[in-house]
């Protein structure tokens, strides 16, 4: 196992010019032949002679030098590395070598999925279809040429534009030339008999894009949303920041079997078919807003990642956080920026702070890695977001659009770094950016610890950060943490905090500890941290009457949401352990959360998270050791007895948001979010008559969101019918791919230890497969993540099924099984018995372990936190 640092970063020795491919798929063997054209790199301090290519299990057919075969003594190969010796400053390096897409079930390089040929080369898998320098630094011209059989393969795909075509036999091949020098990572190739749907774009400056979205032939009715998201993406990047698209063609295909969500390969983008088909029937409302974003990311790499690229790895929250913040702000744009802002903060808050307080801790720029595939984490994407919002809100969008133009200009065709982009704000702002650079290079979550007080007019802040030890860094200095703020009076208003009379203000911590005083008429309640204005945890000794102000007057929606979670959170800790108290907190809730259910007609999908509990993993994390049982207990308890005090209101919300028609406008996914919240509620309470309202909205349904929504209260509140209910979906849906994950996730996170007996017996499904990562994700990642009291078991049940799954997937696919392992991440959280079980069984795993998963097991193994 070998170490990359950043610290050791070489230029290459040798730059590639163009490269030539040929692909010749044939049943059983695909034969790859590759012409580089090499040149000496003049930046590299190496001289010209030698250069080393990567290779992963290729089988070499020939080696050519300008012309000439090399001979074994002029080479060496280890099944990774080709060193090719004495070459020339400028020469031509011809590879002829063969592969096994039918037997890549590592789904990285060229592999099968349902009968079409297809490939994934971020990050390292170039080097699995042929000899390649496979660094983002290397940026080459492509020319393909896929050859196929016809029949089999009526459709040949790659990069660019297609520029020649014939036909042989019962064969047939097209060449594409992609004119952009880009790095391999963003290879692409694509051969199968699909479906397409086409549309066109103009572009700002007139020029039409051809937009062509393939998927199966049984799929063709689930492109219209990917495609309205792809050209709505396309508009809001050239209004937004004058980026236009720079190809003749924009390829999206579908592909079914794919290790993450999709890929942004130039002009030819590969989907997991659960980012990109969306139909009302078999999609939830939340699958639409997925596909709508991930299309949206994917085509605005086009320009943060494709046009200005990662000079290496460490690099990769250079593209991915500033694309992740691009697509955020898109969706905000279509959609409700409130709601947009309280989702994602949700997301960070609940899945990666847990990353980055545990033994996956990792800065946002990591300084080294074993296994790069193990590195795009949510503190790569969504802390990086953050980072790059922070940096727009600095410096505003008037600034933030010139520094953005700057960087797009600047390094366009160029492999970069994060402090290149940090140095374009700098430029157009004037700001010195070099402390909020330690954003980068430090990992943890920040605590910000507040205080206050109030003499005579004069209220102060008194602010201290500190940033917990994560592995490896156990020392922190003082980050640069914005604040917004606002002070609220006693009726919940915001009061002037400076003689311009401004409601609301941004004070920048920077130091360890730090005060700031405003004049304001009387005490007040702060509202800190608007809009979450960093990613810190925030400390301050709020009051239950202080919260429920917040909560019903406080106009930023993210502030709102966090007194709701504070609230729910200080009645659940004390139900933990306790909950035959549930009744007296739901009373105590009562008045507030009436007052968020009468407004919730302005905003139903506010208000559905605002009235959503936080969940269990989020609560168990708040009590050491791991309590799942009790946890579970309280939560349960507090939502039955919600359910039950506010029955009346409950009743009259699922009343009021059933509608008779379908449809996706205005409030009607927000409305269908607060009467499956509702019911939910109702049914926790065992209220009469909704076993009836969930079964008869499961009979009949107006769209997935409903029918899923149904079978799960269905499901989890064992509801009667909920067994025919999944035997009835399953013999509906048995040919939808994408509705039978569901189907799996739905019973996978029934909260209660008899799950796991559920799942295991689900492994032998006839609809399981190994071989399919989303198949495996909504069975076993599902239950890991999201079903802590079967995860936990106590008689370490949950434990033997995670541990089996692992190892039987890391023999399947590496790199599925390694993000899988992060499910145990909280290893040392738990009591010594749960604790030894687990440490027992992953350490088996660990024996035989992949390089990819024995590295994230072995953080969590030796972690001491
Ligand atoms: N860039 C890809 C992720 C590739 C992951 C490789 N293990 C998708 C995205 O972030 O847009
Ligand atoms: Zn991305």
């Amino acid at each position: 196992i070998t170490t990359t640092r950043l610290a050791d970063y070489q230029p290459p020795v040798y730059r590639v010019e163009q490269v030539t491919l040929d692909v010749d798929i044939h049943p059983g063997q695909t034969r790859v032949t590759s012409e580089l054209q090499l040149q000496h790199n003049p930046d590299s301090d190496q001289p010209a002679g030698e250069l080393v290519l990567n290779g992963e299990a290729l089988v070499i057919e020939s080696l050519n030098l300008d012309g000439e075969t090399l001979t074994q003594d002029s080479y060496h190969y280890d099944g990774h590395l080709l060193t090719v010796r004495d070459l020339p400053a400028q020469c031509v390096l011809t590879s002829v070598v063969t592969i096994e897409p039918e037997k890549n079930t590592a789904l990285e390089g060229l592999y099968q999925s349902n009968g079409m040929v297809c490939t994934q080369c971020e990050a390292e898998g170039f080097r699995r279809i042929t000899f390649f320098p496979d660094r983002p630094d290397v940026l080459a011209r492509f020319t393909t040429t896929v050859h196929a059989d016809k029949a089999t393969y009526p459709l040949l795909l790659s990069n660019g534009n297609p520029v020649d075509w014939g036909e042989e036999g019962t064969r047939h091949w097209v060449t594409w030339d992609d004119p952009f020098p880009k790095p391999c990572y963003l290879f692409a190739l694509v051969a199968g008999d699909l479906a397409c749907l086409e549309d066109s774009f103009n572009t700002a400056s007139g020029r039409p894009v051809a937009l062509r979205l393939y998927a199966e032939h049984r799929d063709l009715d689930k492109l219209d949303h990917a495609m309205q998201s792809l050209k709505n993406a396309m508009r809001w990047d050239e209004q937004t920041y004058g980026r236009e698209y720079d190809l003749d063609i924009y390829m999206i295909v579908a592909v079914s079997h794919f290790n993450m969500g999709a890929m942004e390969n130039k002009g030819l983008n590969i989907f997991n078919t659960a980012c990109v088909l969306a139909h009302p029937d078999t999609t939830t409302d939340a699958g639409f807003q997925r596909v709508e974003s991930v299309v949206a990311h994917e085509y605005f790499h086009n320009w943060s990642g494709n046009r200005v690229t990662c000079r290496d790895w460490f690099q990769l929250s250079l593209k991915e956080g500033f694309t992740v913040f691009r697509d955020q702000s898109f969706s905000a744009d279509m959609n409700s920026a409130a709601v947009k802002r309280v989702e994602d903060v949700d997301f960070l808050v609940n899945h990666q702070f847990p990353e980055d307080q545990g033994p996956m801790a990792h800065p946002v720029r990591p300084a080294e890695y074993q296994k790069i595939d193990n590195f795009y984490t949510l503190t790569i994407y969504e802390k990086g977001a953050e980072i790059v919002r922070m940096q727009y809100n600095l410096l505003g969008p008037e600034a933030f659009r010139r520094a953005s133009d700057r960087y797009f200009e600047q390094f366009d065709g160029q492999a970069v770094t994060c402090d290149d982009f940090v140095a374009c704000m700098e430029a157009e702002s004037g700001l010195d950016l070099s402390q909020f650079k330690r954003w980068y290079s430090q990992a943890g979550t920040p605590v910000l610890t507040v205080t206050d007080e109030y003499h005579e007019g004069q209220y102060t802040l008194h602010v201290r950060q500190h940033t917990p030890a994560t592995p490896g860094q156990p020392d922190k200095a003082p980050l640069v943490i914005p604040v917004k703020l606002a002070l609220l009076d006693s009726n919940g208003q915001a009061v002037a905090m400076d003689e311009q009379g401004n409601r609301e203000t941004v004070v920048i911590v920077d130091q360890s500890e730090q005060s700031f005083r405003f004049a304001v008429p009387e005490a007040v309640t702060p509202s800190l941290l608007r809009g979450f204005s960093a990613p810190v945890v925030l400390d301050y000794p709020y009051t239950e009457a202080q919260l429920a102000t917040l909560l019903a007057h406080d106009s930023d929606g993210y502030c709102r949401w966090n007194a709701a979670q504070r609230l729910y959170f200080s009645a659940l800790d004390r139900l933990v352990g306790d909950p035959g108290q549930a009744q007296s907190e739901a009373l105590a809730l009562k008045p507030v959360l009436e007052r968020v259910i009468e407004r919730a007609k302005e905003d139903p999908a506010q208000a559905a998270l605002l009235l959503t509990l936080p969940t269990e993993v989020a609560l168990g994390d708040r009590h050491s050791p791991l309590d799942p049982r009790a946890v579970h207990q309280a939560r349960r308890a507090l939502t039955g007895a919600l359910g039950q005090v506010l029955e009346e209101q409950w009743q009259a919300q699922q009343q009021a948001w059933q509608r008779q028609d379908f449809s996706m406008e205005g409030d009607a996914i927000g409305g269908r979010q607060m009467r499956l919240l509702a019911l939910g509620y109702l049914a926790a309470a065992g209220s009469a008559g909704v076993t009836e309202t969930v079964g008869e909205l499961f009979g009949h349904p107006l769209c997935m969101t409903e029918e899923l929504g149904a079978l799960r209260l269905l499901v989890h509140h064992g509801l009667p019918g909920a067994d025919q209910a999944l035997a009835d979906f399953a013999a509906r849906w048995q040919g939808e791919a994408l509705v039978m994950d569901q189907w799996f996730a739905v019973q996978a996170t029934c909260p209660g230890e008899d799950t796991v007996s559920v799942a295991s017996a689900l492994l032998d499904h006839p609809a399981f497969e190994w071989t399919l990562p989303n198949r495996v994700r909504a069975l076993v990642g599902t239950l890991v993540n999201a079903n802590p009291v079967a995860f936990h078991a106590a008689d370490g049940q949950g434990y033997r099924f995670f541990c089996e799954a692992l190892a039987r997937l890391d023999a399947i696919n590496p790199q599925v099984a390694a993000r899988l392992a992060n499910g145990a991440a909280r290893l040392r959280r738990l009591e010594p018995q749960r604790q030894a079980m687990l440490e027992k069984g992953l350490q088996g795993v660990q024996q035989k372990a992949s390089a990819n998963l024995s590295e994230v097991l072995s953080r969590i193994l030796t972690d001491r936190s």
